[in-house]
């Protein structure tokens, strides 16, 4: 087992890492940009390493800066966490070079799901339900309105490199397919450098469900279930629950056996995140992420497993302790995410919080690194706090997510929370009722309520 571990990250996930690490009596390394000098990963972790000035491009995102840290401090292992590099593959790459092991997939496995051609193609041939659309990219506009009339409209163009919903083009109707095809393949050149596009079949009101996998350097893979994340707003997710209202026991461990065999023909090994669009009772693939995922603890508290240990574990070579077999699922789970933004625009609210109370009390969990005094920076991304909770039956979930939102004190800044209150209170939410469009025509009905 490794005996130092750099976590490359910030915020309340560089501190989940270090949780991990500490209670499997490994020494934690922190990094840190200038803006992050009296954060609470830096506090707690046994030694520190400042990387940078404020931008993210300058520190957290400065291999070589990591690389160094790492180095000189004699870590044996880097944990990149979320963002950041966790799914830059030369990273990784050069991470391993360095004799220091890359606490993730290999480079080979998040380069083969970062190109979204690739993973398409690579899921397809291994079983795994895809969306219908082209086999491929698609060269010209010609053959766009081609295939487009063969796959029957609405269609959606999207960029190779893309994904997270960035460089995505609806076509409604034959007339609008050229203009698609162009401003889409401008803007993933644009954007990416990248200007290849592929074309899939638009679904109209689908659920975002993801299957969790777990797997060993010795072949072993395990599913843990899905989390249904189809609450988010441009592309970011808000709130998180598992399991999926909308699926049963046989449409878990049917779409679960997929996964795993599909994970196991490939390779994969750590953690993977393997996301579907759910419409009509069919699983339709659309990516896979091979990091740890923002949302992982509502796995962890229905599965009472630790997903950073366990990522830990098999990156130092060690089987998984169990099979698919032991896994149990017990209950619910949710999480909704505060992020320091103005509930109704979103708009980023840093600043120092002068003010701070965590709820507490049975199953509820608190992931942040805020305390009353600290600051949340402008520089990075504004999720400051992960509220997690866990029930018998969902009602007791959204009973006690709405107590654990009311004892929630932050002061100074402004929040998610009252968004949260709102969301919870809706008959759609209380039915499990709730497709990818919903939030979006939510918030918008309520901020102008407000008004
Ligand atoms: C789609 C889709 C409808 N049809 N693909 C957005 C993010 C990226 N991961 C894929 N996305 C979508 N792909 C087809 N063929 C709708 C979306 C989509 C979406 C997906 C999941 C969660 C929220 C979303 C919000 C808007 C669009």
């Amino acid at each position: 087992m490794f005996d130092k571990v750099l976590i490359a990250n910030r915020g309340e996930i560089a501190l989940r890492v270090q949780r991990a690490c500490r209670e499997m009596g490994i020494k934690t390394v922190a990094v840190h940009s200038t803006a992050d000098s009296d954060a609470m990963h830096v506090r707690l972790a046994d030694e520190s390493v400042c990387i940078g000035p404020p931008p993210a491009k300058d520190s957290y995102l400065n291999k070589a800066a990591l690389i160094s840290a790492a180095t000189i401090t004699n870590a044996d292992a880097i944990h990149p966490g979320y963002g950041f590099l966790s799914e830059n593959a030369s990273f990784a790459e050069m991470v391993e070079e360095h004799g220091i092991t890359f606490i993730g997939p290999s480079p080979d496995h998040i380069r083969m799901m970062g190109d979204k051609v690739e993973a398409k193609a690579t899921a397809k041939k291994a079983g795994i339900p895809v969306v219908p659309g082209s086999d491929g990219g698609v060269p010209d506009a010609d053959a766009a309105a081609a295939l487009a009339d063969q796959i029957g409209y609405p269609v959606l163009i999207k960029a190779t490199a893309g994904g997270g919903g960035r460089g995505m083009k609806v076509a409604e109707s034959k007339d609008k397919i050229r203009e698609a095809f162009q401003v889409a393949s401008t803007e993933a050149k644009a954007a990416f450098g990248n200007g290849e596009v592929y074309m899939e079949k638009y679904l109209g009101h689908p659920r975002h469900i993801e299957i969790q996998v777990l797997g060993d350097k010795h072949g072993n893979v395990v599913h843990l279930g899905e989390r249904d994340c189809s609450l988010q707003r441009k592309h970011q997710k808000i709130f998180e629950e598992c399991p999926s209202p909308a699926l049963n026991t046989k449409q878990r461990s049917e779409i679960g056996e997929v996964v795993t065999s599909a994970m196991r023909k490939i390779g994969y090994h750590n953690a993977g995140t393997v996301e579907f669009l759910f419409e009509d009772g069919k699983f339709y693939f659309i990516e896979m992420n091979t990091r740890l995922q923002v949302e992982h603890p509502i796995t962890e508290m229905i599965t009472g497993l630790d997903l950073v240990r366990e990522q830990i574990r098999v990156a130092a070579g060690l089987e998984l302790g169990f099979s698919q077999k032991d896994i149990e699922f017990q209950g619910c789970a949710m999480e909704c995410r505060i992020n320091a933004e103005n509930p109704g625009i979103f708009a980023p609210s840093p600043g120092k919080i002068t003010g701070y109370h965590a709820p507490g009390g049975r199953r509820v969990r608190v992931d942040s690194a805020m305390y009353a005094g600290s600051r949340v920076p402008p520089h990075y991304d504004s999720l400051i706090s992960k509220l997690i909770v866990q029930g018998t039956t969902r009602n007791e979930c959204i009973m006690r997510m709405r107590r654990a939102l009311h004892e929630y004190v932050i002061d100074g800044i402004q929040t998610t929370i009252p968004l949260h209150q709102a969301v919870l209170d809706q008959q759609a939410i209380i039915d499990g009722n709730y497709d990818i469009r919903w939030l979006e025509a939510f918030v918008a009905k309520w901020v102008a309520e407000q008004k």
